[in-house]
């Protein structure tokens, strides 16, 4: 009983494998040194990450998993019966809230993932299909941009794109401004976004976030490096480097970084790149942005994503955002 109708890896039919690793050449040879955050997502990386959603001091997953099992019976009210397509689904755990409350509304239940893993994307379709019954999955594997440019229409009345977790947050303004196009360029009119932003807050509860007691975010910034040396060939010392996470109030962000502890050279042989470090110089290896509702509201409406209800916990730590095309 194979009801995963497809899983097409969309990376495979493009000309993106050709230039895999020249993101990395790039922000390692600019001043400061930078590294894109998905290369934090090899097998090792996606585990770390889901014990860092499970961490006391990381308040985004359990918050904005709290306002959906809250309000997803009301998001469900709003759009009808919609074919969900979710962003960076993963192990697709909060996914499960929407579709309880689209399957108790007795809504055909059509879900399409996206991911660029595809390993944990087909493990955690194919535990949805064991658990919803009349579920039906097709799995895309791939970068956001291929992925929106190949849905197929749906049979459903509309569909929602879902992207939760606030990974919008790891965009930088002008990334933001671009995704937000390929969102509308995908959706139809009438069609809706669902979008789950963490908030600002104060100063120590954001550091702590990102600098938990037990040090698995620190291991988690450190494992890209491993993932580089797998990658790329490459002779990186994690001994040699320390995670340092600060929260940058004029730019509303969270700036991970990796800090030399002592001058020494680094090659990355399959790059044919040779890298000199001098103690205390750092790279940049993510932003987490954290917004203000009115703020993303304006940015979404400019885009013409037009915002029709906001859901927050009481805390107002986070928030989930309902728009229409
Ligand atoms: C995936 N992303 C939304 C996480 C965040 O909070 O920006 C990644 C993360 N980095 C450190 N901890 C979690």
């Amino acid at each position: 009983r194979l009801k995963l109708q497809y899983l097409v890896n969309l990376c495979a039919a493009s000309d993106a494998e050709p230039q895999v690793g020249s993101d990395v050449i790039q922000g390692l040879t600019q001043t400061p040194k930078t590294l894109p955050p998905q290369y934090f997502y090899d097998d090792r990386g996606s585990v770390l990450f889901e014990e860092i959603c499970e961490l006391p001091e990381y308040y985004p997953t359990r918050t904005e998993a709290a306002i959906l099992r809250q309000y997803a019976s009301e998001i469900a009210r709003m759009t009808g019966a919609c074919e969900l397509v979710e962003l960076g689904s993963g192990s697709s755990t909060k996914t499960r809230l929407l579709l309880d409350a689209y399957a108790a509304h007795a809504y055909p239940l059509q879900y399409v993932p996206i991911d660029v893993s595809a390993g944990i994307l087909e493990s955690s379709a194919r535990q949805l299909l064991a658990d919803y019954p009349s579920l039906q999955v097709q799995g895309l594997v791939g970068t956001y941009e291929l992925a929106l440019q190949q849905l197929t229409p749906t049979l459903l009345p509309t569909r929602m794109i879902v992207f939760l977790g606030s990974t919008l947050g790891n965009f930088n303004p002008q990334e933001c401004d671009v995704f937000f196009s390929q969102i509308q360029g995908a959706l139809k009119v009438g069609e809706y976004f669902l979008l789950g932003v963490d908030l600002q807050k104060a100063k120590p509860l954001l550091e702590d976030a990102y600098n938990d007691s037990q040090g698995v975010t620190a291991e988690f910034n450190l494992n890209m490096l491993e993932h580089l040396n797998q990658r790329f060939a490459g002779n990186f010392d994690t001994q040699q480097f320390e995670h340092w996470a600060f929260y940058n109030e004029q730019l509303n962000q969270i700036e991970m970084h990796l800090r030399c502890l002592e001058a020494h050279t680094v090659r990355l042989e399959a790059l044919d790149l040779t890298l000199n470090f001098a103690a205390g110089e750092t790279i940049m290896t993510e932003i987490s942005r954290k917004f203000d509702l009115e703020g993303i509201q304006q940015e979404l409406q400019v885009k013409g994503l037009k915002p029709l209800k906001v859901w927050t916990d009481s805390q107002q730590w986070f928030g989930l955002i309902l728009c229409q095309r």
